[in-house]
């Protein structure tokens, strides 16, 4: 989507932002939100900001989901100042409207906000080296140490059920049987291959439901490339994109990281020989994530980190496959077998995943005892 700069200047000019305005341009490859770089004119010279338009599609109420994002972002500007953190770069921060809302809505009822723009960082589309994925363990295991104390049920659920596997299985059947533009047949065997794995989408919700999980403050959407990255320290800085910030299980953060940065292939390729559950990255991520966020965890937490990871890149495939189903009218593609491709590379994954189960258990185990840390022997 390209937006006018005369449309881009009229909504800024509903922001209180010092300077004149002197550019903008999209950025980023995010599936969901419109993102633009906005650049201001000050006397000290050039200050950026992040304008961005909220899917309301995708978040139907864009009052709940500022109202969590400006708590959750003022909380952890108050922890990195407590902690001696990175306070102009360790956060986003809102910058609010002219009557003091964090976000202005035009009149066509599009939803538009502004953030900081993190200086001197960069995202990552894909993993060439372990260190740096071990690096995006650390950032997003110290995000979820970060809110261990934040009043989870002072957050609205953005998104209801997101990742409850159990009622995205019960979307994704629904969707078969209504098949609203006829794809299902071009897609048989994918809906056999969700269809086979039915059981699997019961495990974490029925854990959770007995006790036997911590409900935590999670991010949920913990990709890669929602993590910036210091250009000077190559560290990760800043965790982004929190609309999705709400209760959750750790075990969704740590497995949507490996589905997305352990795959030796791109979430999209189209060869699906090219998928393959890396174990070197694999093992990576385990140990800076859980260098972060280990302390906390609990021995069931950690046994079920390898599932974690086949659960959720199921779950990404069925919600590509749903997508596809209904017409491709939740994620961005661009072009018309975009959700497919996407849920086939998932599938060639997690079928990897289950043939290189034991492995990561050993390397789970291994690397939590390295912690001081033993696993039950429960999955
Ligand atoms: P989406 O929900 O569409 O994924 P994101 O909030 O993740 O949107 O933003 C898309 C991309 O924009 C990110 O992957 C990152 O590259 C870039 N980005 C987002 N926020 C910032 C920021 N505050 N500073 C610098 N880059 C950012
Ligand atoms: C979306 O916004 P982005 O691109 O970081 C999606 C995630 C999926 C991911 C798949 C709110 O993430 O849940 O895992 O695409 N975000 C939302 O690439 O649905
Ligand atoms: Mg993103």
């Amino acid at each position: 989507m390209s937006f006018s700069e005369t449309a881009v200047r009229d909504i800024l000019s509903h922001f209180n932002l010092p300077g004149t305005f002197a550019a903008s341009e999209p950025i980023g490859c995010g599936h969901i939100n419109d993102t633009l770089c906005v650049s201001y004119r000050q006397s000290a010279g050039v200050v950026r900001y992040i304008l961005q338009r909220i899917n309301t599609h995708v978040f139907r109420n864009p009052d709940q989901l500022m109202e969590n994002v400006q708590n959750v972002t003022t909380y952890l500007l108050e922890y990195l100042r407590a902690h001696g953190g990175d306070v102009q770069r360790g956060t986003l921060t809102v910058f609010p409207t002219t009557d003091g809302r964090t976000y202005f809505r035009t009149a066509a009822g599009d939803c538009w906000r502004v953030y900081n723009y993190i200086e001197d960082t960069y995202t990552l589309q894909s993993i060439g080296d372990c260190e740096d994925f071990r690096k995006a363990g650390v950032a997003f295991g110290r995000f979820q140490q970060m809110l261990a104390d934040y009043p989870s049920d002072s957050l609205h659920e953005t998104i209801p059920n997101f990742h409850n596997t159990v009622s995205r299985f019960a979307d994704f059947m629904a969707a078969v049987e209504a098949d609203a533009v006829g794809r299902a047949a071009t897609a048989q065997p994918e809906i056999d291959f969700v269809r086979a794995r039915e059981k699997d989408t019961h495990v974490l919700v029925d854990l959770l439901r007995d006790g036997k999980l911590p409900l935590r403050v999670t991010h949920n959407d913990t990709k890669l490339n929602n993590v910036l990255f210091d250009n000077t320290t190559k560290e990760g800085l800043c965790v982004v994109d929190l609309d999705t910030v709400m209760p959750g299980l750790s075990l969704y953060d740590f497995g949507d990281s490996i589905r997305f940065g352990a795959n030796t292939a791109a979430e999209d390729e189209p060869d699906v020989a090219k998928v393959s559950l890396s174990l070197p990255l694999y093992n990576a991520y385990a140990r800076g994530y859980l260098s972060a966020a280990g302390q906390s965890l609990t021995p069931t937490e950690i046994a079920y980190l390898p599932f974690s990871a086949k659960l959720m890149t199921l779950e990404c495939g069925m919600r590509f496959l749903t997508d596809y189903l209904q017409g491709d009218t939740y994620f961005r593609t661009t072009y018309p077998t975009h959700n497919l491709v996407r849920c086939r590379t998932q599938f060639a994954l997690v079928a990897d995943i289950e043939k290189k189960m034991s492995q990561m258990l050993a390397q789970t185990i291994a690397i939590a005892k390295s912690f001081g840390k033993d696993v039950p022997p429960c999955c």
